[in-house]
Formats: C-alpha cells, sequence, structure tokens
C-alpha cells in the first residue's frame, strides 16, 4: 500500500503531466493554424505521450491502493510568437517536469518506497531524452534563425522524424 505523502507527490506529478499534455496541444493547435503542418504533427504526438505518462501514473497510483485523482487543467498559452520561442518553452517545461520527478525519486528515498522509486526510473530516462530532443531542435532553429527557406525545410525535417517515430515500436506503452 502506497503511503500519504507518496500519494499526494504522484497526484501532483499526474497534475504537471496533464499540464504538459495541453501545453504541447496548444502548441501543436497554433502551429497547425500558422501552416506548420511538421511542428503540429510533432507537437499533436508529444501531448499524447505527456497523456500516456499521465496514465501510467494514474494506474499505477490506483493499483498501489491509493486514488489517482484527475486534475484541473489551466488553461495553456494560445498564442506564441515564432518557433524559437515554442521550442524555448518545450526544453524550459520539460526541464521543469525533470526537477519534479527528481524531487519524487527523492520523496521515496526518503519514505524507503523502493518500489515507486524504481517504476519512476522510466520517467528518470524519458526525461533525459525529452531534454536531449528539445536541445537538439532548438540549436537547429538558432542556426536557421528567421530565414524562409531554412523554417520550411526544418519544418518538413521534423515531419519526418514525427512520422518514423510514430512508426517505431512504442516504448512508451
Ligand atoms: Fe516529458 O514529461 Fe512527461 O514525464
Amino acid at each position: 500500500m502506497i503511503n500519504k505523502q507518496i500519494e499526494a507527490a504522484l497526484n501532483k506529478q499526474i497534475s504537471a503531466e496533464a499540464s504538459a499534455s495541453h501545453l504541447y496541444l496548444a502548441m501543436a493547435s497554433w502551429a497547425d493554424s500558422k501552416g506548420y503542418e511538421g511542428v503540429s504533427n510533432f507537437f499533436y504526438s508529444q501531448s499524447d505521450e505527456e497523456r500516456q505518462h499521465m496514465l501510467k501514473l494514474v494506474k499505477y497510483v490506483n493499483e498501489r491502493g491509493g486514488h489517482a485523482i484527475v486534475p484541473a487543467v489551466k488553461e495553456p498559452l494560445k498564442i506564441f510568437d515564432c518557433l524559437t520561442h515554442v521550442f524555448q518553452d518545450f526544453l524550459d517545461h520539460e526541464v521543469r517536469v525533470t526537477d519534479y520527478i527528481n524531487k519524487l525519486v527523492h520523496i521515496c528515498y526518503e519514505n524507503r518506497d523502493y518500489t515507486t522509486q524504481n517504476f519512476l526510473q522510466w520517467y528518470v530516462a524519458e526525461q533525459i531524452e525529452e531534454e536531449a530532443l528539445a536541445r537538439t531542435i532548438l540549436d537547429k532553429l538558432k542556426l536557421i534563425g528567421d530565414d524562409k527557406g531554412g523554417l520550411y525545410l526544418f519544418d518538413r525535417d521534423i515531419n519526418q522524424l514525427t512520422v518514423t517515430s510514430a512508426a517505431a515500436p512504442d516504448e512508451n506503452a
């Protein structure tokens, strides 16, 4: 049975994953409305991934005898001024989530809940990947700057990346 402090911390993380899913959906929708098909597909898929992260936590809390709470989600930003800012926000958000996960792991350690600590290792590894991905994309965008042709190719490449990873076996399941 999960202890109350850990149950509360996991519920907080459920809420963080729901907010991430919402924010990425807002980014996808903004990019879609601006004609960036690749970027919008990328964020639609990131949004789905975050929802899967949330679900995994919901199921885990309930399996361990706790009660996972479905959170209210604050309205995310609607307007983004450019792609570089979108990806900077994406990176900043992932860095924050990494920090939350590390704090959660620490709470488990303090409470000697090694089962949950072990469960969270999947999230630790996932965060390394997501931060690295966000940094790589952001570096590319900084090189491109305002060059319209460069942005066109960027959008095409990121679409390819999304299609290829969607075709790969799902490691999030
Ligand atoms: Fe990338 O945030 Fe979920 O864990």
